[in-house]
């Protein structure tokens, strides 16, 4: 019989602690389908964020480092230059990437480095309750802005791709989104 579901090898046979409706999940996924596909998962080195996917470390079956408060793209740079043999990329939410380790991302994206960043972006920081973050839409509710998010008095979101594609460095800046199956298909592309 053909196999037409099965869990990627890069992906370790553990139940993942995300919530119920999560995108985690999903994305894990589709990075581990990557690795496997591309046959480097004994090269690869991930680097985990702070958050909710802090344990990320437990779910890919490959190395990976714990580098939280927006330090991973600077850990993701020194891997890579120590060993530009291996594939390295990081894993990071928003208010990870685009609060606390905004100096980070801009920097390693600046400077070009050969490294490749999973920004997750929720808008929100869930792990701690759902309060807002640089991400977090106008007029979005969260826990710390129940009337929405007001520009005037809490400013207006930081568009971290459009951010990152001023850079001279950036190689590639793509947005893409996981609540449908064609979107599911274009971010694994
Ligand atoms: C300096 C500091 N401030 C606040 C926190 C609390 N904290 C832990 S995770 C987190 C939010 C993470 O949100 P995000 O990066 O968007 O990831 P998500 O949980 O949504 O996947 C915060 C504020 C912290 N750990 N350190």
């Amino acid at each position: 019989m053909a196999v037409v579901f099965e869990r990627p090898k890069s992906l370790c046979d553990v139940r993942l602690h995300y919530c119920a409706g999560c995108t985690h999940g999903i994305i894990h996924r589709l990075v581990a389908e990557v690795i496997d596909e591309m046959g480097i998962e004994g090269t690869t080195v991930g680097v985990c964020p702070v958050g909710c996917s802090v344990f990320a470390y437990n779910y890919f079956n490959c190395d990976m480092i714990e580098a939280p408060h927006g330090r991973a793209p600077a850990v993701a740079t020194g891997v890579k230059r120590a060993r530009p043999d291996l594939n390295v990329f990081t894993y990071q939410g928003d208010g990870d990437l685009a609060a606390i380790g905004t100096a980070e991302t801009v920097h390693a994206a600046t400077r070009g480095e050969n490294i490749a960043i999973i920004f997750v972006n929720n808008g929100t920081y869930g792990m701690t309750g759902g309060q807002m973050a640089p991400t977090t839409l106008p007029g979005q509710v969260t826990t710390t802005s129940p009337y929405g998010r007001n520009p005037k008095t809490a400013g207006y979101p930081v568009h971290v791709c459009e951010m990152l594609s001023t850079l001279d460095g950036t190689a590639l800046a793509v947005r893409t989104a996981v609540d449908t199956v064609p979107h599911i298909r274009e971010q694994r592309r």
